[in-house]
């Protein structure tokens, strides 16, 4: 039974055209894991985010462009990138959907902030301006040092027991980072710096973020498709569910 996994979409306009596109490295994973992967389009109407929900087993939040810190409660400064308004509100209306459905969730990157941020929690706009002894999580950022770092993962969380390591080498591409982790939530992942890699909630089934990019490595480290198989397999429970429950 091959699970649908509805994944989020970056929104770019090139010479007066705007593109809703995703990296395939993302789709590809989710084929790769046995889900069938659902390109959502960015809406703010909210019969359609609804019926996205009806439609998909599974959420997958990917990377992508800062997140406004207005949606934390704070003024955007000079420390943030490219803002896209509509992707943020359209993300968060979606998480608190899912949510009320307990469905499983995954987040990398931006989406492992964007979940934080709709669940309460706040970011560093920019972890190198805001906090020091900060290393290695941006290619821009990190003059000469390859943008590759260890997390130590905690031995009581999902992720552990999804990909049964206390550490990893993880590839890393991002310069704001969960600051105050949402309550309902809990840290499954710290870099050498204390950079916040990974979350998980403690009430919902399954519901993970992780700030690097398994994604870009799903052909060369096993724990990268270990974390795509637990999100295969909880949106696969989530679905017989729903079977049972007669919804589809
Ligand atoms: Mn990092």
């Amino acid at each position: 039974m091959k699970p649908v996994i509805g994944i989020t979409v970056r929104k770019e306009t090139d010479k007066g055209t705007t593109f809703l596109k995703v990296d395939a490295n993302n789709t590809n994973a989710i084929v790769l894991s046995g889900g069938i992967p659902f390109m959502m389009a960015l809406t703010d109407n909210e019969d359609v985010i609804d019926e996205y929900i009806n439609m998909v087993d599974g959420i997958y939040f990917t990377g992508g462009n800062d997140i406004s810190p207005e949606t934390y409660g704070e003024e955007v400064t000079e420390l943030v990138g490219t803002l896209v308004a509509e992707r943020d509100e359209f993300e968060i209306k979606l998480y608190k959907k899912a949510e009320e459905c307990d469905m499983p969730m995954l987040g990398v990157c931006r989406g492992h902030q964007i979940m934080n941020v709709a669940s309460g929690g706040t970011l560093y706009q920019d972890i190198y301006a805001q906090r020091s002894n900060t290393i290695g999580h941006s290619p821009e950022k990190s003059m000469g040092e390859n943008n590759t770092h260890t997390v130590r993962i905690s031995e009581e969380s999902k992720l552990h027991g999804a990909l049964n390591t206390n550490m990893l080498a993880t590839n890393s591409i991002h310069h704001q980072a969960v600051k105050d982790v949402a309550a309902g939530y809990k840290i499954s992942a710290v870099a050498e710096d204390g950079i916040i890699e990974g979350i998980e909630s403690e009430k919902l089934t399954f519901a993970l973020g992780v700030q690097w990019h398994p994604e870009d490595m799903f052909e060369l480290c096993s724990e990268s498709k270990m974390i795509y198989k637990a999100l295969i397999d909880a949106a696969v429970m989530y679905k017989k569910g729903k079977i049972k429950k007669g919804k589809k």
